[in-house]
């Protein structure tokens, strides 16, 4: 079952930009889940994305169960651990964190869990995830004990990348991490982008229609958003009307 990964190339070689609104299952009560699929139902929202780098309740598969119940935006984990598997779901983003150099990170984890992973059903979506320097300490940089790619490093984000996809991996995910001071420049989207056919997933700390749109026209393919939603729902539309603003290729 490809269908995700399918749909994020096709929509990649039309130039079609899509938004992810993330969702952080310790941070939504029921009505505020109920109020973000109407407000991303409205404004055309691509995916959601589902996870955290902690997740201290037990609410995953109720959260993906409740998506799933009320729309068919298509709902793809992006677990900070293995164990943040919901079979509710319908893909996984299978991370490598190929821009540190913690061995669990890179491949240990994914032995570990490897049975439980494939018992999902879901569809797998091997991702290159790569981590940069969001001008402060984000959860993700603490958590991964591995250090981030420096921000204005171009070359090391490309190069890295492109050794990512050659390794197999079908997307990558540069992510300047949850609540990022600063989000990842355009210029180094526009390195990476520029040396890959592999659908390119941007986020962390992006919280103006503006940046988004940039990144978008940098190379971004898909623009991820929690943090500021989290602080105002209603952004959900004028990110969803920045981002598919973007003029799709002749
Ligand atoms: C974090 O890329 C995501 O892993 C989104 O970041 O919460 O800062 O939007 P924000």
């Amino acid at each position: 079952n490809q269908y995700l990964y399918t749909q994020l190339l096709e929509k990649k070689q039309k130039g079609q930009k899509s938004f992810a609104v993330l969702i952080d299952p310790d941070k939504v009560n029921p009505l505020a889940v109920e109020q973000l699929v109407k407000l991303s139902v409205d404004a055309g929202v691509d995916y959601f994305f589902v996870g955290g780098s902690l997740v201290i309740s037990n609410r995953l598969d109720e959260v993906v169960q409740q998506l799933k119940a009320s729309c068919d935006i298509p709902v793809i984990l992006f677990p900070g651990s293995p164990s943040q598997i919901s079979k509710y779901a319908d893909g996984l983003l299978y991370l490598s964190l190929i821009s540190g150099r913690n061995p669990e990170l890179l491949i240990g984890q994914h032995v570990i869990s490897a049975p439980f992973v494939k018992q999902s059903g879901l569809e797998i979506i091997s991702t290159g995830y790569m981590v940069v320097d969001g001008g402060a300490p984000t959860t993700v940089s603490y958590i991964s004990n591995a250090t981030p790619l420096p921000s204005d490093k171009n070359e090391i984000a490309m190069c890295t990348a492109m050794a990512g996809e050659m390794l197999g991996m079908k997307v990558i995910y540069m992510d300047a991490g949850s609540g990022a001071k600063r989000a990842i420049s355009e210029s180094m989207i526009q390195a990476v982008a520029q040396q890959i056919e592999a659908p390119l997933i941007i986020g962390g700390g992006i919280t103006d229609p503006e940046k988004a749109y940039r990144n978008c026209k940098a190379g971004a393919d898909v623009i991820v958003i929690g943090n500021a939603i989290e602080k105002n729902a209603t952004l959900i539309k004028e990110m969803a009307a920045a981002i598919h603003s973007v003029p799709v290729k002749a």
